[in-house]
């Protein structure tokens, strides 16, 4: 037997303690025609979502755990129902059987081309919600969530927080080097920047003998942005799924990466999101880019 699985008590016990803010559910047991992506969606008022609620996208599979086939919708809010943007995005399940709608609020989550995707991440092989969903930012962003409705209410697994990955935060030295430290990492983490020689001798930030070149009160921070892309992969073929991330780690400003983090997480038995493995990239060659023409941001 694998050691991750978690009987269905086990499981109810953890997702109470596990459940994130801004989460509620509400039924309706109003029948109404099959949802369509792109369309209106119909119960919107019955589950007092407010106007202008639309199908983002809309998946088939048992997620209650009853054996039958529930239908999982992604809403969201848009001004115009041809908007690429939709806000205060939220998962409605409707069960199977009872053709009754649950609601779960995913907090401010808003986005382009939200994405839902039906995989067990829990072990308990009842399937669990994926959304995943562009900010639209410079910074190449996603925003991603996993709900799971196994339990008596629907609980956020994966949220805001899980979204920042591995949290790198450090600064530029001496050297062409950036020293800092990141989040689930047992060991400070430096980076080896000289391939961007030309690039920070142009933009002064260093000398040409890899002295920092920048008065004091200069900002020489350097730091990971969330994932830009993140997939449900089942690494382990056990059927459980894990997910697969890709970090950007910025130095002067957005458009200037200075290593890329890859990273693969696991839900444990506690109920948090542990990583399996990371990985970090260091260029041997990297052209500028946009990097020397942005000046500001970040
Ligand atoms: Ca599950
Ligand atoms: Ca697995």
């Amino acid at each position: 037997m694998n050691k991750k699985w978690m009987k269905p008590v086990t499981f109810l016990l953890l997702a109470g303690v596990i459940g994130g803010s801004g989460l509620a559910a509400s039924h309706t047991k109003i029948a109404h025609a099959e949802a369509k992506i792109g369309e209106p969606f119909a119960a919107a008022a019955e589950l007092q979502l407010g106007k202008n609620v639309y199908v983002l996208d809309q998946k088939t599979a048992d997620v209650t755990g009853d054996q039958a086939a529930d239908t999982v919708l992604l809403v969201g809010t848009k001004e115009q129902q041809d908007d690429i943007y939709a806000s205060a995005m939220k998962l409605v399940v409707q069960d199977g059987k009872t053709k009754a709608y649950s609601k779960t609020d995913l907090g401010d989550l808003g986005g382009y081309e939200g994405e839902l995707t039906l995989v067990d991440f829990t072990g308990d092989h009842v399937a669990d919600a994926f959304v995943k969903t562009a900010t639209g930012g410079s910074g190449g962003i996603y925003n991603h969530v996993v709900a799971t409705f196994a339990g008596k209410t629907s609980q956020v697994l994966f949220g805001e927080a899980e979204n920042e990955g591995i949290r790198y935060e450090g600064k530029f030295v001496d050297g062409f080097k950036i020293e800092g430290t990141g989040t689930h990492l047992d060991k400070p983490l430096a980076f080896d920047v000289s391939a961007n020689k030309a690039l920070y001798t142009a933009a002064k930030l260093y000398d040409q003998a890899g002295k920092l070149a920048v008065k004091a009160d200069a900002d020489l921070s350097v730091y990971s942005y969330p994932f830009s892309s993140l997939a449900p992969v089942d690494m382990d073929g056990n059927g459980t799924y894990e997910l697969v991330g890709e970090q950007r780690v910025v130095g002067m400003n957005n458009a200037d990466t200075v290593s890329n983090i890859h990273s693969v997480w696991g839900l444990g038995s506690d109920g948090k999101w542990n990583p399996w493995e990371v990985e970090y990239s260091t260029f041997l060659i990297k052209h500028p880019g946009e990097a020397i023409q942005t000046q500001v941001g970040k």
